[in-house]
């Protein structure tokens, strides 16, 4: 298989983005009470956070088991969002992929560097506070990448 890496410096001026560990998995879900049920009593995930994201447009959960990434579970507040937007298109199911980093905009500035492109040119408000940006799916394989500052590690924003 032949992978097109895009346009990079050289390796010694590169930084790579402190990516720490996967953070979680977002799955789009047209109605998030059915899915925490159906996770809860199907797999045995418990929810450990619910919160509205209007800048996202999402009502979310946030579930675990173990000490591994969580899931999370993402249903749209709103029809011009980009869950229902991914709903309407490709129907329920993995939406997103998200790594845990130090510090999300110096993740971004070396990815930046790297050729990605992110949505964001500055860090929105993510998660229980944490600081969010996404690499565009079609410079990461197809694959919607998040990048998550927890609010332990920074400033939260808003
Ligand atoms: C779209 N595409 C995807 C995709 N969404 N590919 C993989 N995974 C996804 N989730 C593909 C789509 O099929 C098209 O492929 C192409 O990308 C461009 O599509 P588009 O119509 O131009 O773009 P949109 O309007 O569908 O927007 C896609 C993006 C949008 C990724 C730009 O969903 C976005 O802004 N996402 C970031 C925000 C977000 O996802 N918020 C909800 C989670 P073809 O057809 O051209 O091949 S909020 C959250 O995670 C929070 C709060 C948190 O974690 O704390």
């Amino acid at each position: 298989m032949t992978v097109d890496t895009p346009s990079a410096g050289s390796a010694e001026n590169v930084t790579f983005p402190g990516v720490q560990r996967i953070d979680h998995v977002g799955i789009a879900v047209p109605d998030l009470d059915e899915a925490i049920r159906f996770y809860t009593e199907s797999f045995g995930f418990h929810c450990v956070h619910q919160e509205t994201n209007e800048e996202q447009g999402v009502r979310e959960a946030m579930l675990a088991v173990g000490d591994g990434p969580r899931l999370q579970l993402l249903a749209p507040s709103r029809p011009d969002s980009a869950i229902a937007k991914f709903l309407d298109r490709s129907g329920p199911g993995l939406q997103q992929l998200a790594y845990t980093v130090t510090d999300v905009e110096a993740a971004a500035d070396a990815l930046r560097a790297r050729g990605l492109r992110l949505l964001y040119d500055e860090p929105k408000r993510g998660t229980a506070g944490s600081r969010i940006n996404f690499v565009h799916p079609k410079d990461a394989g197809g694959v919607l990448v998040e990048l998550v500052e927890p609010a332990e590690a920074g400033n939260p924003v808003g």
